[in-house]
C-alpha cells in the first residue's frame, strides 16, 4: 500500500497591467466561481504542456481582449499560498504594453486602481502580499 501525502500543487499564472497613471487592474471573479467577488489579478491555469508566458498571453486573450507581446512581460515576483486541498504558486508578471482595447469578455468587473488603494478591494489570500511589490516598484 502506498500512501500519497504529496499536496496537490497548482500552477496559476497571473498580470498586473500596468497604464500611463500607474495604476493596475483588477478584476473581480464572477460568481459561480471559486472566490466569487473578490478582485484578482487577472491570469490562470496553465494547461498541459503549456509554457507559462504563452498560457499568461492566452488568458489575457480569453479574459480581456488585448495581445501581449512576450518581451513585455516581465515577472515580478510570486504568490505562495497553501489552500487547504491544493498549494497554489503563482507567478505574478508587469505588463505595460499591450495592442487593443481591455474589455471584460467573461462579464466580469474591472477596475483599474493604485496599489496603494488596493487594500479596499478583497482579493483573495495568494494575491495580497503581492499588493506590497507593487507598491515598491510603482
Ligand atoms: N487564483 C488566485 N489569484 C489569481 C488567479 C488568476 C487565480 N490572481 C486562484 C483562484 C483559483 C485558482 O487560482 O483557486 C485557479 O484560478 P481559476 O482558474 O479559477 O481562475
Ligand atoms: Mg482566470
Amino acid at each position: 500500500m502506498t500512501l500519497d501525502l504529496q499536496l496537490r500543487m497548482v500552477l496559476v499564472v497571473a498580470c498586473a497591467l500596468v497604464d500611463a497613471d500607474g495604476r493596475v487592474l483588477l478584476a473581480q471573479r464572477p460568481q459561480g466561481k471559486a472566490l466569487a467577488g473578490l478582485w484578482e489579478f487577472p491570469g490562470g491555469k496553465l494547461e498541459a504542456g503549456e509554457r507559462p508566458e504563452t498560457g499568461l498571453i492566452r488568458e489575457l486573450r480569453e479574459e480581456l481582449g488585448i495581445d501581449v507581446r512576450e518581451p513585455c512581460l516581465a515577472p515580478l515576483t510570486f504568490a505562495s499560498h497553501g489552500y487547504e486541498s491544493f498549494h497554489l504558486l503563482m507567478p505574478l508578471y508587469v505588463c505595460r504594453r499591450w495592442e487593443g482595447i481591455v474589455t471584460p469578455n467573461e462579464g466580469q468587473k474591472l477596475a483599474w486602481v493604485k496599489p496603494r488603494d488596493m487594500r479596499s478591494y478583497p482579493m483573495p489570500p495568494a494575491d495580497e502580499p503581492l499588493i506590497a511589490h507593487l507598491i515598491d516598484l510603482l
